[in-house]
């Protein structure tokens, strides 16, 4: 699918055209666009392999006809609007993509003082919210806010389990779950404010969901939970789409580095693929494309998101990949989390709010929702309201789990007339106009993504995550060097999941290969 400008400058090289990969030096292939691929291939083109005697040779292979892969920044409403990664997870120092963008005087005047990296508190309870009900109401703020101060305690309980020799319970939802209840007994005074309480609850639930990227919080280990690690700074966004980022990001890269419209379909390393340039260099890795192009390489940097490897990693490698990268691949989570978009013509909302959270009054985390054909759009936590200045009217509802794959078969209208209903029900509004715009992401369809990002399922832990990033082949001997490497958010044991992950990740494996070459290259060409 075209999409908005964003693709290819140059025509895709045929079989017999020569490609960057035919020059001299080391050839590094890198497959996958995103931040990932790209830091990686900046920090080579800029730092080279070893101290200045290696040239290198990078090429990127990008399925898609866009680079980017999740950072998707699209035209909507007035503005640009993001699909994948939209905020900046704890904006300061220690964040790679916030110096990225600081450097290149990306993000506005807020977003860089030293007062919004200096806050340490989960930027949620700073989103000026308004609850509506199912019945119609508006939650008294002080209830709602107390609510969310109570889970945000349980939250930050529940990551003190990470150093603990034992933790009480596997998931992080039934650790919840089970504080809830506590709590729930000491509220059975009060059966009606209970209930709020409890729907409320149900809320903090949801959105916990959607920053997992998770059907559900029971599928979440609790004991590596705290090992995510949280940056100071209030989450930011970029004022002209997350996409402003890639698009420095490959200023600085040559032109023709990219390769679009190139979906890798196999990997050969090992040696397995004997061809005369194979056999002449002992040790290449030969990159099968879907079109049938075959790319020598020295070295080759995976990037494709989990859930690609998840699906294809049989046939993706060969040989197979070590049985532990597989069942760690198998084990570490990759769910799905779904934005849809909604543009109005007028707002229905007051302008100071941010975020309206949708409370079903006869929900609790303490009890199972029904049928997900006639209940998937109560998994939408509510609306993030895009600033209008920048955006028009528009809303952002983001659901997470099975429903948000169920969501993603339904037509646009399907999806329009059911929020629509929605709305009216929560506002007591039975004539409010429909949104005159939709738009939707279908990340788990996506066949180069298969869902939204990584988390650390019930059986694996953050050593799972370094089990994936581990470079094959696994113990390099001094004749065998560094065939294929891994990046990408996933890799990243303590950002997994964020563009700051990913992005670090990439620099890692780039600078792993230039330590290889410090280390290895002295007296012997043929590494
Ligand atoms: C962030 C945010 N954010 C929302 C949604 C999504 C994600 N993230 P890429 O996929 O980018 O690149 C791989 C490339 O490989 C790609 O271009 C493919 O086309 C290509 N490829 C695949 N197969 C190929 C083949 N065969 N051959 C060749 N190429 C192939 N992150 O920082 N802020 O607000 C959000 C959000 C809906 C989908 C996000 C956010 C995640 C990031 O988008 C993501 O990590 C990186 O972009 C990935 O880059 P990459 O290079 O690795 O892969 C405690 C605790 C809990 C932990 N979670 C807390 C943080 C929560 C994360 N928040 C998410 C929230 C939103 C809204």
């Amino acid at each position: 699918m075209m999409d908005d400008g964003d693709v290819a400058e140059r025509p895709r090289p045929g079989p017999d055209s020569p490609g960057p990969a035919s020059r001299p030096g080391r050839r590094v292939v890198i497959v996958g666009g995103g931040l990932a691929g790209l830091g990686a291939a900046r920090r080579l083109a800029e730092r080279g392999l070893g101290p200045g005697r290696v040239p290198v040779r990078v090429r990127v292979l990008e399925a898609r006809e866009r680079r980017g892969g999740r950072v998707w920044s699209r035209p909507f409403g007035k503005g640009l609007i993001d699909m994948g990664a939209q905020w900046i997870h704890g904006p300061s120092k220690q964040n790679a993509v916030f110096q990225l963008a600081s450097q290149h005087h990306l993000l506005d005047e807020a977003a860089m003082s030293e007062e919004n990296q200096a806050v340490e508190l989960n930027a949620q309870l700073l989103a000026m919210s308004v609850c509506f009900t199912s019945s119609g109401k508006i939650i008294d703020p002080e209830v709602s806010a107390s609510v969310e101060e109570l889970f945000s305690s349980l939250m930050f309980k529940s990551k003190e389990y990470f150093q603990a020799a034992t933790e009480p319970v596997r998931s992080l939802g039934e650790f919840l779950k089970n504080e809830i209840a506590q709590c729930a007994e000491e509220w059975k005074n009060d059966a009606e404010m209970c209930n709020l309480k409890l729907a409320l609850l149900n809320v903090e639930f949801k959105i916990e969901c959607c920053i997992c990227g998770t059907h559900s919080l029971d599928l979440v280990a609790l004991h590596p939970f705290g090992e995510y690690i949280s940056l100071p700074g209030i989450d930011c966004t970029f004022p002209s789409g997350f996409k402003s980022l890639i698009d420095e990001m490959t200023k600085s890269l040559p032109k023709d580095i990219v390769s679009f419209n190139m979906p890798v379909k196999c990997i050969h390393w090992n040696g397995s693929l004997k061809t005369p340039e194979a056999l002449e260099r002992a040790h290449s890795v030969l990159v099968e494309c879907e079109n049938g192009e075959i790319i020598p390489a020295d070295h080759v940097i995976v990037t494709v998101p989990l859930g690609f490897l998840k699906e294809h990693h049989k046939t993706f490698f060969d040989p197979q990949l070590p049985i532990s990268k597989i069942k760690s691949i198998e084990k570490i989570g990759f769910g799905t989390s779904n934005k849809i978009f909604l543009e109005f013509e007028e707002p229905f909302w007051e302008p100071q709010y941010d975020l309206i959270k949708l409370v079903w009054e006869d929900e609790s985390p303490l009890n199972e929702r029904a049928d997900l054909q006639t209940t998937w759009f109560r998994k939408i936590l509510g609306f993030i309201v895009l600033p209008a200045a920048r955006h028009g009217h528009v809303l952002l509802a983001v659901l997470a789990g099975q429903e948000a794959i169920f969501m993603e078969q339904l037509s646009d209208s399907e999806v329009k007339d059911c929020l629509t209903q929605v709305i009216r029900q929560f506002t007591g509004n039975p004539s409010l106009p429909p949104p005159k715009n939709i738009l939707r992401t279908k990340w788990h369809s996506d066949r180069f993504t298969k869902g939204s990002y990584s988390y650390t399922e019930v059986g694996s832990s953050g050593d799972d995550i370094d089990i994936i990033a581990q470079p094959l082949p696994s113990e390099p001997a001094k004749a065998q060097p560094l065939q294929v490497l891994f990046a990408g958010e996933a890799t990243h044991r303590t950002f997994y999941s964020t563009t700051h992950g990913a992005l670090e990740s990439g620099w890692r494996e780039a600078d792993r290969l230039r330590d290889y070459y410090l280390h290895h290259t002295s007296g012997n060409p043929k590494l």
